[in-house]
This record gives C-alpha cells, structure tokens and sequence, in this order.
C-alpha cells in the first residue's frame, strides 16, 4: 500500500474524550471514528487489524474443530420466547418491529437460532460432537458504552456452540475450546488467564472468562501469580487426545473475577508471595450449560439405544472489536502503537526520506516491491512531507519495523531498519534488507505455534 493514496486520518491531537489509552490512539492512529454512542466505523487501518485478529480466531477454530457459518443479525423474537428468554434478556436487548409489526431483536448472541439450526437437521447421536460458530456483529444496549470498541453497543463476536450427546462428551468439548482460547490468545502475543466467573444471562454452571490484565481493565481479578506467564503445552494440530490435563494444569492455580470472589478468599487460597490482585480486561467467555435450551426448544437426537435425548451444549464467545484496543493496552509506548507482528496493520514500512528524488524513489520502490514479493504485507511511505512526520506517523500506527534510507547511507549502498519495540536501528547492505526482515517477522507471525 501506497500511503499517499491510503485513507489513514491521523490526529494530531488526543481527543478529549477518550478516557483510556487504547481508545486515545486508536482515534489518533485513524483507526475508528464514533458514528454514535458505542458505535463505530472501522476506518481502513483499524479494519486491517480487525481481520488480523478475526484470521487468527478463526484459524484456531478451525484446528480445534469447530465449522464456521454465518447466521443473520436479525432475528425473530420467536425464537427467544420459546427458550423463555425474550423477557429475561431485559434492556441491553434491543426489540425492533418490522412493517408486519413482528417483533424482531438485533441479537446480543445467537444461543437459541443456531440450537433451531441444529434441531432442523440432526437427527442422529451420530452425527455428533458438533461444533459451529460464526463471527458476526452483534448489539447489546449497554448501559455504560465506554472505551471506544472495549465497551461499545455494536460489536463483533466470535460465538461457537458445541453438541453433545452426553456430559462426558460436553465437557471435552469444553476442554477443546479451552485450550483453543489459551493459543488464539498467546498468537496475539497475550496470556489469556482462565478465571471462574458468573454465568449471567446465558446461563450454566460451568463458565470461565478468559482476562488479559492491564491497569485499565474493567474487571478486578485475583490470580496466582504463575499464571501470568504460564507456557501452553505444544499440541496435536488436530486436537486429538485428552486436553483435560491442560485445562486442570491452568485452572488449579488460584484466579477469579470479583463476583466469584472477595480479597479475604483470596488470600486464603493463595499463599502471600503469590497473590496477585489486579485488574483485567474480558476478552473471552466460555460456558457449559447442558439442556439450557435444548429442553425448552427440544432438541433432540436418537442415542445408541434409539431413544430422544436431549442434547448437551456449550457456548463460547470472543471479543475481537475488543480485542484490538485489549492489544494496544498491552503494547503501546509514549510514541504510540507498539504491534505485535502477528496483527500489526502491516508488517514493515519503507520510509521514503526524499521523495522526488531519483534515487531515493527507485530505492525505495524497489524495495517495497520485493517486500512484497517476499510475501511481507508492507507500506510504502511515498508521501511528500519531512522526515520527522513520517517517523512519527511510523511509531504512531505502530508498524513493527521501518526500513529508512538517509541519503547518506544511500550513496554507500546501505540502509537503516528501526525496530520500534525496542528503538534500536541497525544499519545493512540494501541488498540484504529485504531478507533480514523476511528472517525478522516470518517467526513471529505465531501461525505454527
Ligand atoms: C458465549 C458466546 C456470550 O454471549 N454466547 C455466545 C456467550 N458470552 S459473553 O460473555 O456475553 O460475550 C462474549 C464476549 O464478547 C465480548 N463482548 C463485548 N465486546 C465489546 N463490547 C461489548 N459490549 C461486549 N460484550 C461482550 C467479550 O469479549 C466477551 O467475552
């Protein structure tokens, strides 16, 4: 991508509404733009990012199993009066009336469509474990919309739904969607930390929520400690075998949110050099609630015996528009944006210091156009401005590496990456830039951890 001809709207200024860091750059990084109270337009640069996470979502999914769909926004109230919660669900639903006066929601999340999805076309034990789920927009009337897109009222979920014919075989499920939470999490650079928390309005007994802590979460959490940097085991690519080991292994270790706990159980169950008290960001929500809406929707597949049972099921949610600013809250310096690779916008931008000059362009051009053909999603900085503009918009936006040719360097056939983690610069060949980057951000894509 050519910067002169992309539509990235940096701001100068921090706008004065935004309360917390994330929300602050991501309008200045000309990532969102409000549209109305939690809403917002993914503008070009935060949408990049957006697919990034949702890719990594869904490839994880996939490995662990689970088929994607795509279910409607919309839907009939008909369907929540039979599993009783079109009443229950409250204000944070919004009803809406078509020109027939039906009554229609826009669904906070699709428990009861896809459970008719299933009891239209399972009929048979067979046919299972199933697990289905889609990534689609979704809108709940918060009370208090707030950070940008960490709070908003329309926001993007990642929702599967798994079915089973017995507990046995649900809780496996639940083990498998686990373990796909801890990798989805750490491939965005983050420790996702499996918390006990409260079922609410979807309901079950079984539910952990998945934090990532940061000063500015909304929650207060308890942990031990030594899950803040708590490996994942390496696993089949499939996901064959018993995951319970991992999911015992994460969840012996003390953590949960506020509603599950207060400080004085806290400190009971967590010796004193291991208490950590802090706050944290949800971005994952995982639950197991049997015949919930199976009983009340009936349905039912024929088990071994030949007779109906009702169905076992789970759900799973993830927040990717929340996840964007949970990763700025993680990575982010006084300059700006600090990506990791594995969602940065674009890899690597090549800085043109004197366009119009001959030299400087056909450089430049050169090597933006090998990044490229080396597979590296790269930006080219083609825009006619000072030096000092374009490193500020570079660290702003967060690109994890600038390759810059001061004019200098240039005539001696060499040239600068900047790695903005750490600040560090080091000067090479031109002709060995390209394949440095390559060896620099091909590993830390994350995609085979
Ligand atoms: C699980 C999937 C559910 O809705 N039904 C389907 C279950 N769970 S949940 O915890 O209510 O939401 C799942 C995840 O969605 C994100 N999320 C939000 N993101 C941004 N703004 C919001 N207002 C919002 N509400 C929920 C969170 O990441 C949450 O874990």
């Amino acid at each position: 991508m050519r910067l002169s001809r992309y539509f990235l709207p940096v701001l100068k200024e921090t706008p004065k509404e935004a309360e917390i860091i994330s929300h602050q750059l991501m309008l200045r990084a000309g990532m969102i733009k409000q549209q109305a109270a939690g809403s917002y337009t993914w503008l070009p640069l935060g949408f990049k990012v957006l697919n990034k996470v949702v890719r990594i979502i869904e490839e994880e999914q996939n490995r662990s199993g689970a088929i994607q769909l795509l279910m409607p926004t919309v839907q009939s109230a008909d369907l929540w009066k039979e599993s009783g919660r079109y009443d229950a669900y409250g204000k944070e639903m919004l009803r809406i009336e078509d020109r027939h006066e039906r009554q229609m929601l826009f669904g906070p999340t699709n428990e009861e469509m896809i459970t008719d999805v299933f009891r239209t076309y399972v009929r048979s034990y067979k046919d299972l474990p199933l697990n289905l789920y889609h990534i689609q927009w979704k809108f709940r009337d918060e009370v208090r919309p707030r950070f940008g897109t960490m709070r908003s009222r329309e926001f993007l979920m990642k929702d599967a739904y798994s079915f089973d014919l017995d507990e046995a075989g649900a809780r496996a499920a639940f083990y498998r969607m686990f373990v796909a939470y801890l990798r989805t999490f750490r491939r965005m650079g983050l420790t996702g930390i499996p918390m006990r928390a409260d079922t609410g309005p979807i309901g079950g007994d079984l539910s952990y929520e998945f934090h990532v802590l940061a000063d500015t979460g909304e929650s207060q959490v308890y942990l031990h400690k030594d899950l803040a940097g708590k490996t994942i085991p390496p696993i089949d690519t499939d996901y064959r075998g018993d995951l319970k080991p991992i999911f015992d292994d994460w969840t012996s270790l003390f953590a949960a949110t506020d509603e599950m706990t207060d400080e004085a159980g806290f400190k009971a169950a967590v010796p004193e050099d291991k208490q950590l008290s802090a706050r944290g960001i949800e971005v994952g929500h995982i639950f197991y609630f049997g015949t919930k809406y199976s009983e009340p929707m009936k349905a039912t597949v024929t088990g071994p015996d030949g007779k109906d049972v009702l169905v076992q099921m789970g759900s799973y949610g993830i927040g990717p528009s929340r996840l964007v600013p949970a990763i700025i809250e993680a990575f982010h310096d006084e300059a700006g944006i600090v990506w990791p690779v594995s969602v940065a916008p674009f890899e690597a931008v090549v800085i043109n210091l004197k366009v119009g000059d001959a030299e400087s362009d056909t450089a430049s051009i050169k090597l933006y156009g090998e990044l490229q053909a080396a597979g590296i999603d790269a930006l080219y900085d083609d825009r006619d401005q000072g030096a000092g503009g374009k490193f500020a918009t570079a660290d702003l936006i967060g690109i994890p590496y600038q390759l810059i040719m001061p004019a200098a360097r240039l005539k001696e056939g060499m040239a600068e990456i900047k790695h903005r983690k750490s600040g560090e610069r080091e000067t090479l060949p031109i002709g060995d830039a390209v394949k440095k980057l390559v060896a620099l951000i091909v590993p830390q894509r994350l995609d085979t951890i």
